[in-house]
């Protein structure tokens, strides 16, 4: 394979693996609001990368409330693999490893009867994913397609999470919450992604015409001008009693 087909195809594979084939890759998938005793300092946000690649949270935001998603932001960082969880928050958690360890200021609203949100923010401000928990949507907050979302699921108590338990965004709260796992299904590969470049390879037939064709012109040409040279006209056997 020459060097200008195997570069072809290696760009061609590697362009075709870095395009993202999922809309919603990266989704916010449980949330721990509402802990016994005080909050500060043992709330938390998980997020889940459904990307099959992974996702530089530089740019990212989250932004919360309950009137809107302004009561309290916080801008994100770190890597998140793909298919893996991420946790943020804490710090004052035993037994949780956080990936972005902090303490929410002001805490997450703990819900109520006036439903409360949490949205992920892309790098362009647009929401990315959202989840609305409480009684009733009142102050309309905004889900992933821009507009006033449903109720996703009801208040947790003291101690319970809401967690994310379909792709297609079913929630349900958790009495035994799952900081770093959960039940989400691993990304799915893009279709016909190609393994190697050898895939972009030309038939060996295809490269040997052109010379083949350059050969015959050249020997007519000899003729023409009155030389005789036979030997620069190629014969070719195609396997199959055909020849040229
Ligand atoms: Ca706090
Ligand atoms: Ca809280
Ligand atoms: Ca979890």
């Amino acid at each position: 394979m020459s060097k200008l087909h195997s570069l072809y195809g290696r760009c061609l594979a590697a362009l075709l693996i870095s395009l993202p084939f999922n809309a919603q890759a990266l989704l916010i998938s449980e949330v721990y609001y509402d802990h016994p005793g005080v909050d500060n300092g043992f709330e938390w946000v998980e997020l889940y990368n459904n990307n099959h690649l992974a996702i530089d949270l530089s740019g990212y935001s989250l932004g919360y409330g309950g009137d809107d998603y302004t009561t309290g932001s916080l801008a994100l960082s770190g890597i998140i693999a793909s298919g893996a969880y991420f946790v943020i928050g804490g710090p004052s958690n035993i037994g949780i490893t956080f990936d972005l360890s902090l303490n929410f200021n002001p805490d997450l609203q703990n819900s109520g009867t006036d439903a409360d949100g949490i949205a992920l923010f892309s790098p362009t401000a647009q929401i990315v994913d959202a989840v609305i928990y409480g009684a009733v949507n009142i102050n309309d907050l905004l889900d992933e397609t821009g507009l006033p979302g449903a109720v996703d699921v009801g208040d947790a108590p003291a101690g319970s999470s809401i967690e994310r338990i379909s792709l297609t965004g079913l929630w349900q709260i958790q009495s035994a919450p799952t900081p770093g796992t959960g039940p989400l299904p691993q990304p799915q590969l893009p279709p016909q992604t190609p393994p190697t470049g050898e895939l972009f390879e030309p038939a060996p037939l295809t490269l040997l015409l052109p010379a083949i064709m350059m050969m015959a012109i050249l020997a007519y040409r000899r003729q023409r001008r009155g030389g005789s040279d036979e030997r620069a006209i190629p014969t070719c056997s195609f396997g199959n009693g055909l020849t040229a």
